[in-house]
């Protein structure tokens, strides 16, 4: 293992790899997961086409040295991390739009390209691409396809595994398998495509996908509901979902998220802002005003405190600015900042809320809680300025997050909506899942990978018990 940084020089060319001593190596033993520790690979190396990712994966087989993928970075649960070590294959040069089809209504792009990127360029051709994750400025879709991202318009639109209509893939040893269709519809064979997105780069490595658009909607109006508190924000969007209404956004966000994004919004959000539901609407210019009309209605009658609406550009710019910083601003304000990603059934979401408000009660950490609410998806950030190398403090903030994961488990909820299992919660996925569900998922990922190189020690827990559970 230890002439590999050499024989990827050679091979592949000194320019695409980052060694011992470069400056950048740390920076890919991080990503925005909550953990202090960091994971120095041996190297990174930059591919630049699919022969390239193809060559590493075929010469780290050969040599029996770990491989972790990784796209920008900006994972949440340390899926990217080189835990064991080895060689990390980043796909952030593979920033090529290969080609926008209005006709067909696809996008065929590498794995690198930046999300909001993409969304621009498909934008300026009347054309619209909905998967929205909060860090659509720095993401990749590469990433975004291996860990299924969500985003706020997931509520309308669904999530990234909707608009992957086929893959290139590159597989531990070296094969590339090309897999699904541009067409609409198909079903010929199994679907490898479901099969490998949401896989957290422990299958295989997306080199280029084949992604799926729609006419984007000629028009768009933000809606905000200030309520009192929490409680009442949840229950309202309680309420807007039996009303059948399907805005494409019903985001939440309580009193602590709003009061940490003021100081750098362009929007003003108002002082007395217990919490804040964002709806926003799409579809025809004229009917934009009636849909923003009935939901502030119905806002009112469901207690808001305030109601304000947004349609200029500019102003629902500067609304969606500040929701994508509230994550940052959190992280920036604590010295830990411990945020789960969990996902309860809609109906749930009152009685969710209440018990991660008594999780915060009996542990005395301090809670941020905001997201994705129209989904039962619910980003509870635990928050400490505690000493994050104590591993007190960290034993607690988790012991926290748990009972929060067990409290979701309890509602028929799921551990995470959008966010990934990577390192951080794969201890717990027996919380949800069975041994012997485990066990084929195991197996699964023994069929594709099966020296174990691609990726260890993320997603699924190790073996540790018998599989007759
Ligand atoms: C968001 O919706 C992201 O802003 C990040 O998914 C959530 O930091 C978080 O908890
Ligand atoms: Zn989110």
């Amino acid at each position: 293992m230890s002439d590999i940084v050499a024989i990827l020089e050679r091979e592949l060319g000194a320019g695409l790899i980052v060694g011992p001593g470069h400056e950048r190596l740390d920076d890919y033993g991080r990503d925005e997961s909550p953990l202090p520790e960091f994971f120095p690979p041996q190297c990174a190396v930059l591919c630049e086409s699919t022969e390239q990712a193809s060559a590493v994966l075929r010469i780290c087989l050969e040599r029996k040295v770990p491989v972790t993928p990784r796209g920008a970075g900006s994972g949440m649960c340390g899926g990217a991390l080189p835990v064991a070590g080895g060689v990390v294959l980043s796909t952030e040069k593979m920033q090529r739009i290969l080609e926008i089809d209005p006709a067909d209504l696809v996008a065929v792009v590498q794995p690198g390209v930046v999300t909001g990127v993409l969304q621009q360029q498909v934008e300026a051709q009347g054309l619209f691409y909905p998967p929205d994750p909060a860090s659509l400025e720095f993401c990749s879709i590469g990433g975004n396809a291996a860990t299924n991202a969500g985003g706020p318009r997931a509520f309308k639109y669904g999530v990234t595994r909707e608009y992957v209509l086929g893959l290139e893939v590159a597989l531990m040893g070296g094969e590339v398998l090309r897999c699904g269709r541009r067409t609409a519809k198909g079903v010929t064979g199994y679907d490898l495509v479901a099969g490998f997105v949401g896989t957290e780069g422990t299958f295989g490595v997306i080199t280029e996908l084949v992604l799926k658009l729609l006419p984007k909607p000629p028009a768009a109006a933000t809606v905000l509901g200030v309520f009192a508190d929490i409680a009442a924000a949840g229950a309202a969007i309680t309420m807007l979902l039996r009303d059948g209404l399907r805005p494409r956004v019903l985001e939440l966000a309580d009193r602590h998220s709003i009061d940490h994004i003021r100081a750098k919004s362009r929007y003003r959000f108002p002082e007395n802002a217990g919490a804040i539901v964002l709806i926003e609407v799409d579809g025809e210019p004229d009917s934009m005003g009636m849909m923003m009309e009935k939901i502030g209605l119905r806002c009112d009658e469901l207690g808001a405190i305030d109601v304000l609406g947004a349609t200029e550009p500019a102003e629902r710019r500067a609304v969606w600015e500040a929701r994508r910083l509230i994550s940052p601003s959190l992280k920036e304000a604590y010295r830990i900042k411990v945020n789960e990603d969990v996902c309860v059934p809609r109906g749930k979401i009152v009685e969710m809320l209440a018990r991660v408000d008594q999780v915060s009660a009996e542990t005395k950490i301090a809670t941020a809680v905001f997201g994705h609410a129209g989904d039962g998806n619910l980003h509870v950030n635990f928050l400490s300025n505690d000493d994050p190398a104590d591993p007190a403090v960290r034993a607690h903030m988790w012991s926290a997050a748990k009972r929060v994961f067990e409290h979701t488990i309890a509602l028929g909820g799921t551990l995470s909506g959008e966010h990934g299992i990577g390192l951080t919660k794969r201890d717990y996925v027996h919380l949800e899942q069975r041994e012997q569900l485990i066990e084929w998922q195991r197996r699964w990922k023994q069929m594709w990978d099966p020296s174990n190189l691609l990726n260890p020690g993320k997603k699924l827990p190790a073996r540790t018990r018998a599989c007759s559970e």
